[in-house]
This record gives C-alpha cells, sequence and structure tokens, in this order.
C-alpha cells in the first residue's frame, strides 16, 4: 500500500506515490475509512489515492501528538525547536518546485502563483516563527509563557500549503504538538509537507497529518484531548466548531469568510489601481477570503473605471496551470464551480448587468471566465455573500462617508483596500472601516509579521505576528517582584 510508486499522471514532474497514507507518529499507515481520489482539477485526472481517517484514526494522532507534547516537545528548550523549524523552512525552499507543482496540479491555482507566492511564503512563515522559538524562554523571575497542548488544526483548500504553514509554524515555536487535517481536495502537497517533517527529522508525533472530509474535521475538534481548536473555511462549519467546543475548556480561533470592499476614489493612482483591483479579486481565481470582491468606485470615475477593467482583464489567459504564462486557472471542484455559477445568476435576475471576460474554456476541467456585475446595489447577494470565484461586484459612492458606510454594510470584516493620492485619507477611512486588514493603495499582500483576523462574522483571533505566537500560548505568568524591605 505504502510502495514508492509514481503516478502516471504527474511521474515526469514530480514523484508523487500512486497511493498516501495518514502521517502519524512520524510515519505513514493505511486509515480505516475508504480511500477517496483527488483529482486535477484543470484535466479531472485522477493524481493520487487518499487515505480516509475514521475516529479511531483521529484517536491515534491525537494520542501520538499528546505523547510528543509530554515527553519531547514541550520539554525541549526553543532554541531547540527553532532548529527544526529553521530546517523544515530550508527544505520547503529546496523542494519548492516539486511543491509549487505539486499545488497547482491538485488545487488548480497558477503554477506562477504557487511557485511566487504560495511557496516562498510557506518557507518565510517558518523562518519568521523559528526565530520565535527561542524569544520566548527567559531567565529570571517570572515563568515563561506555556504551550496550550495539543492542536486540532481544519484547513481549507483555497492555500493548502500556505494554510498549513499558518497553522503549523506559530503552534510548534510555541511547543505545542499538533494533528491537522487538509480539505478532501487538497490533501497532496499537506502529505508532500509530512515527509518533509521526515526528512527534518521531527521528534515522531509532534506533526500529524489526517486526512478526510467533514466528518474527520468534526471527529478532530470534538476529540476530547484535545486543547486548541485553529479552523480555517466556511463561516457555517465555523459556526459548527463554536458551537461544538462551546463549553469545553479547548481555545479556538477562527478565521472564516469575507466579503471585502475595495475603494477606489477619483484622486487614486488610476494604473496601479487597475491593476489592484484585478490583483484583488482575479488572484488564485477568487479563491481568497479577503478577496477585493466588492469593488466601491467614486461614481466620477466609475465608467473610466470599469472600461479599463475590462480591457485588462481581456488580456488574461486562463487555462492550464502549469503554464507559466496563465492568469487564471482552474476552480478547486465541481461544487465550488456550481456554486459560483448560482450565485451569478442570482446576480444577474436581481437586475445587476453581467459582463464575462471572452476566454476559451477548456474542454475538461472546471473553469470559470473573470466577470464583472455593475448596477449592483447593496441589498444584492451578490453584494453581501462570499462568492469565493473570480466575480467582482461593483458599486458606486459619492463621499468618504458614503463609501465607508457601504463597506462596512456587510456581514464579514476580514479586510479591504483603499485607493487614493492623500495619505490624510487614507488614515481616516481606515480607521473607521471595520476590518482586520486595510490595505492602502495595494492589495492582497501578505507577511510573517502582520496579525490576519476578521471582524464580526470573519471570525476570531488573529494569525501572523506575535498575536499570531500568542494564540497557542497560555498567559505568562506574572513576573514576580520582590519588594523593598520596609524601612
Ligand atoms: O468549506 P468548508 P467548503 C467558503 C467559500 C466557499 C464555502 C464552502 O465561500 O464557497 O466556504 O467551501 C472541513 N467540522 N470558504 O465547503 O466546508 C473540511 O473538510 C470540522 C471560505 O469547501 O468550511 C475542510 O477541511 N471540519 C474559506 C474545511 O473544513 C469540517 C475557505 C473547510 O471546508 C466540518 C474555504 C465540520 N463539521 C471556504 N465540515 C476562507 N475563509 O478562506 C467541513 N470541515
Amino acid at each position: 500500500f505504502l510502495e514508492y510508486a509514481p503516478a502516471p499522471e504527474s511521474q515526469a514532474i514530480l514523484n508523487l506515490r500512486s497511493e498516501y497514507g495518514l502521517f502519524i507518529d512520524g510515519e505513514f499507515r493505511e486509515g480505516h475509512g475508504t480511500p477517496f481520489a483527488s483529482i486535477s482539477p484543470a484535466t479531472e485526472k485522477h493524481l493520487a489515492t487518499i487515505a480516509h481517517a475514521d475516529a479511531a484514526d483521529v484517536d491515534a494522532a491525537v494520542a501520538a501528538a499528546r505523547r510528543a507534547y509530554d515527553r519531547t516537545w514541550s520539554r525541549m528548550s526553543g532554541a531547540d525547536r527553532g532548529k527544526y523549524l529553521f530546517r523544515i523552512a530550508r527544505l520547503v525552499q529546496e523542494r519548492s518546485r516539486e511543491l509549487a507543482v505539486a499545488e497547482s496540479l491538485d488545487n488548480g491555482k497558477p503554477i506562477k502563483e504557487s511557485r511566487d507566492v504560495d511557496v516562498p511564503l510557506v518557507a518565510a512563515w517558518f523562518f519568521y516563527y523559528a526565530g520565535w522559538a527561542d524569544k520566548l524562554d527567559h531567565v529570571g523571575l517570572g515563568a515563561s509563557p506555556a504551550p496550550l497542548g495539543v492542536a486540532a488544526q481544519v484547513i481549507p483548500w483555497n492555500f493548502p500549503l500556505l494554510m498549513l504553514a499558518w497553522k503549523i509554524a506559530p503552534a510548534l515555536a510555541a511547543g505545542n504538538t499538533v494533528v491537522l487535517k487538509p480539505a478532501e481536495t487538497t490533501s497532496l502537497t499537506a502529505l508532500l509537507f509530512a515527509e518533509i517533517v521526515q526528512q527534518a527529522d521531527l521528534p515522531p508525533g509532534v506533526v500529524n497529518i489526517i486526512t478526510g472530509a467533514g466528518e474527520t474535521g468534526a471527529a478532530l475538534v470534538g476529540h476530547g484531548d484535545v486543547d486548541k481548536v485553529a479552523f480555517t473555511g466556511s463561516t457555517s462549519v465555523g459556526r459548527a466548531i463554536a458551537r461544538s467546543v462551546a463549553g469545553t475548556n479547548k481555545k479556538l480561533t477562527l478565521e472564516l469568510g469575507g466579503k471585502a470592499a475595495n475603494i477606489v476614489f477619483d484622486d487614486a493612482p488610476i494604473d496601479q489601481a487597475i491593476e489592484g483591483i484585478v490583483n484583488g479579486i482575479f488572484f488564485n481565481q477568487g479563491h481568497v477570503c479577503c478577496a477585493g470582491s466588492r469593488l466601491l468606485v467614486q461614481e466620477s470615475i466609475h465608467d473610466e473605471v470599469i472600461d479599463r477593467l475590462k480591457t485588462r482583464l481581456s488580456t488574461l489567459r486562463l487555462g492550464d496551470p502549469l503554464d507559466k504564462n496563465t492568469d487564471i486557472g482552474a476552480i478547486n471542484s465541481a461544487e465550488q464551480l456550481e456554486r459560483i455559477r448560482e450565485l451569478s445568476d442570482v446576480g444577474e435576475a436581481e437586475g445587476a448587468e453581467r459582463w464575462t471576460a471572452a476566454c476559451t474554456i477548456p474542454e475538461n476541467g472546471f473553469w470559470y471566465a473573470p466577470t464583472i456585475f455593475t448596477n449592483v446595489s447593496t441589498s444584492h447577494r451578490i453584494a453581501r455573500e462570499e462568492i469565493f470565484g473570480p466575480v467582482l461586484s461593483v458599486l458606486t459612492f459619492r463621499t468618504p462617508a458614503e463609501a465607508i458606510a457601504k463597506a462596512n454594510n456587510t456581514p464579514y470584516g476580514l479586510s479591504a483596500g483603499i485607493w487614493t493620492d492623500k495619505g490624510s485619507r487614507i488614515l481616516a477611512v481606515a480607521d473607521k472601516l471595520r476590518a482586520g486588514v486595510v490595505w492602502a493603495n495595494t492589495f492582497n499582500r501578505f507577511d510573517p509579521s502582520s496579525p490576519f483576523g476578521g471582524y464580526k462574522e470573519s471570525g476570531y483571533g488573529r494569525e501572523g505576528g506575535r498575536h499570531g505566537i500568542a494564540a497557542y500560548l497560555k498567559t505568562a505568568a506574572p513576573a514576580l517582584v520582590a519588594a523593598a524591605p520596609a524601612r
């Protein structure tokens, strides 16, 4: 079962195995559930068979993480934990080409994104948190902050490897052990990461990767011996997880959906803004929780911006994710394609005007051409619900106050963008936006030192920076202060 047998589809580029087991206690093993297929969304061809973890496998993974926590990882110095994380970061760099190809094959995203964005950021995240590990120890009065214990981590399919890094790097740096479940349509790179964990010689059980669908995730986050739950995914599953964790001692962070406003004022640097709007919503086919999916454009420049956007979108190349000239890759799954189609049809039925870029759609696979809706109002479903696809809803405003009111008129609050020439306006508007991240004259920029997370239905807790590591630590005991003797 676990023999190293390259799958025919990808053997020329990658040494993918044809079957992958669960990664528990430092080794790959069979799951008790029925294995499932991983397919390429661009071709619908079979990539590999993936093991399915049932409740007994979840138990075994959590037990392995607990043993590793008690016996090795929580007892190790921060400096030693840091060395392992640095080693992982370097191995990610060494295997970056292979990881990028696997990510594009399995997820459908363009290779220029997985190669230039996803994989480099994965390494950056491990380097950054490796640097934190020894800063948490200190000598002298007062306790060092303590890890929480075993972390259960469930991630989505839009940035499979990067979301893994966001979850695993801070958890390990802080001294926790982890059981992570990738999304069922994108398990491959998490399993390649498990190989890296072996190569880096991490003590068995520190990182466990279990694969499966929603029930596997539910069994993991509901497990009685888990101390921390971290989830990124849909708001509905986030709510179910919050309910299952309520009343337990588990700490919880949730990173959920978004409907970000990208606000363009009439004094904006227009060439830069057009690129920022395109990057904001069409990067990764719009499968981005912080995507700039609502364009709020000042009325006086609306027609010019829309004309220029249409011209720019007509130059985007849709197709083979492994072609380095591709701008728009495949939609991750048939289900997601259906959701995008349904909500876009609702947009038209509600009276918005649809424009679609003229692209040749490949015969097989799941594809959606870049689409813009104009004449959208704040009450339209396409202005309120996350489409999670390459679809932009355009609204207009006249004054900064109206822009702020419209931007905040959403159940979400993950991110926002402001385009203007005036620094004072950036500060004044950003201050009033109820969003966890506000980009000014840029969009979708990520850095491991910046905290990322949402207001309202976008979840709670922050990932990245010192806030991200604090989410995996018990509050440090107060330092002892010795009183001066009374005279
Ligand atoms: O997400 P799910 P789906 C949004 C986006 C998208 C929609 C549906 O709008 O169209 O959600 O996507 C695991 N207990 N986002 O259905 O179901 C699941 O196996 C524990 C936004 O794919 O939330 C997977 O690993 N885990 C988002 C992960 O949760 C459960 C990213 C995410 O799947 C579970 C993804 C359960 N009961 C979707 N049910 C973002 N914010 O980035 C499922 N899972």
